[in-house]
């Protein structure tokens, strides 16, 4: 398998370690591109992915771009069942929490620590606080949902970490940061269980090294 990631990415962090727990790194050539100087822009990469995007994977015949997607696919491909459930009802939970990510939450809080965060880092100009103030209102709203489904369970899906957690926390190195401006304390359930995937090994293992790199 072949792998093409950036190291600017929370999308691409989830798929390295969804990589690294189900012990396919070694196995998987893992290409890097620099995205902001656009060096996936080639004619090579669009075949793979016409979207120009990062991640995507390539096993044998198949090109499959989509981060969420792909942990699926690689969790299926391991047999990992308990990572990504095949039951119905497991399979469901999973694909709704995947669709909420992409929809509302990571939506709302890539918003604010873009501001907070990654804008500053990139020398991208000062925090749009008007932009922030509307991203909270919606962080809010999700955010509560997420805090009340958690109280009393480790991980999203119960006892188990699985791939609806390395998605819901993709963000969660940014989220984590000082600057961010996220109210997290208003959550405890959600940092708390933030705390915790920051300590499951394979996702440990692909960390931000400096909080530039964790933004999308
Ligand atoms: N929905 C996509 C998002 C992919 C994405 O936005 N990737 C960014 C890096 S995080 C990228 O490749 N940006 C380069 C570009 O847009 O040219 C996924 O889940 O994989």
């Amino acid at each position: 398998m072949k792998l093409y990631v950036t190291d600017l990415s929370p999308n691409s962090r989830r798929v390295l370690a969804a990589l690294g727990h189900l012990g396919f790194k070694g196995e998987t050539e893992i290409q890097k591109f620099d995205i902001l100087n656009g060096e996936q822009r080639t004619e090579a990469f669009r075949a793979v992915n016409p979207n120009l995007k990062v991640p995507a994977l390539t096993d044998g015949d198949l090109n499959l771009w989509e981060a969420n997607p792909i942990m699926i696919y690689l969790a299926d491909k391991a047999g990992a069942d308990s990572f990504c459930p095949s039951d119905p009802r497991g399979r469901i939970e999973v694909l709704r929490w995947m669709s909420w990510e992409v929809q509302h939450y990571n939506r709302a809080l890539g918003d604010i620590v873009w501001e907070t965060v990654a804008k500053p880092a990139f020398g991208m100009g000062a925090p749009d606080q008007e932009k922030i103030d509307a991203a909270l209102e919606n962080y809010h709203r999700f955010a509560a949902v997420l805090n009340d489904h958690l109280a009393g369970r480790d991980f999203i899906l119960g006892e188990n970490v699985t791939v609806a957690d390395f998605a819901v926390g993709a963000v969660s190195a940014l989220a984590l940061h000082p600057q961010s401006q996220v109210p997290l304390d208003d959550y405890p359930h959600v940092k708390a269980w933030y705390l915790r995937l920051e300590g499951v090994p394979a996702w440990q293992a692909t960390a931000p090294r400096a909080p530039a790199e964790a933004a999308e």
